[in-house]
């Protein structure tokens, strides 16, 4: 089994200006992922209802593609939800915003990704508190996941959008901690280049916990648009034997499909 290349479609219009490559027209981006060589697509929908399961299940086996993920920040883009909010209401919001996305994504085989969901400690909440309320939520969503068939998918992110776990160190003793086996890290090269000492280090500390990787440059262009050590980084995964998706979460630069060739050609190059 080899690396498998994926690529990311928002339909979420709150989210207009961030690090997606395709917009709101997925006919045309799983047409255009296809064309390019794309083993997958990565969507990111409003809410569960939103992601158009049968229409994706259609696309992707026109286009002989699969779903590699699917997204829960809308809960906290729209509705400024998260896992450790101080009242018990919103943090139940969450989840319960998660785990119908993770049944949506399960019908088309795809894990959940928890990324802003996450949340923060501020105000009331202590960091020893927040990181509790993440603790007990992804030890109840991972078993909701594993029963659904599928791992969820935890994503540290870097210190301007997390305070919680930024670095692969800090993040995989905490996992070591949960009670379920079924949650494993998305490693984000983008939120690594601000966080780790050397991202290919990381990606060794990361190991078997790895499920998911968002492949970006520096400068969350697509890969080979800013200074990322590509070779250092794809010999790091092939140490640890990494074999699920590199997935092109980028900002559209220069535009849509350049971002998705650029990715593409730099998936070839170094992951393949
Ligand atoms: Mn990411």
């Amino acid at each position: 089994m080899s690396i498998q290349s994926a690529v990311t479609i928002s339909l979420v219009k709150e989210a207009e200006g961030g690090p997606f490559v395709f917009w709101h027209d997925l006919a045309a981006a799983c047409a255009k992922a296809a064309e390019l060589g794309y083993d997958a697509v990565e969507v990111f929908a409003p809410n569960a209802d939103a992601i158009p399961v049968d229409e994706l299940r259609q696309l992707t086996q026109q286009h002989s593609l699969k779903v590699a993920a699917v997204g829960t920040g809308g809960g906290w883009v729209i509705h400024k939800w998260h896992l450790c909010q101080p009242d018990a209401g919103s943090r139940d919001n969450a989840k319960n915003f998660i785990r119908s996305i993770i049944d949506a994504g399960a019908q088309l085989g795809a894990p959940a990704i928890i990324g802003s969901m996450q949340g923060r400690f501020e105000g009331a909440v202590s960091r020893e508190q927040a990181l509790e309320y993440l603790r007990a939520a992804l030890n109840e969503l991972g078993e909701h996941a594993k029963a659904a068939g599928v791992p969820l998918i935890y994503e540290p992110l870097n210190r301007y959008e997390s305070n919680l776990l930024n670095r692969a160190e800090d993040t995989v003793a905490f996992l070591d901690t949960l009670d379920t086996n079924n949650v494993v890290i998305l490693a984000d090269l983008f939120h690594m280049n601000i966080e780790e000492a050397n991202i290919a280090d990381a990606l060794r500390t990361y190991g078997k916990h790895i499920g998911h990787l968002h492949f970006v440059d520096s400068n969350r262009r697509p890969a080979g648009c800013g200074h990322m050590d590509y070779t250092a980084i794809a010999s790091a995964l092939k140490e640890i034997s990494y074999d699920r998706y590199a997935s092109a979460e980028a900002f559209p630069w220069p535009d849509s499909d350049s971002a998705a060739k650029a990715t593409i050609d730099a998936f070839n190059q170094y992951l393949a």
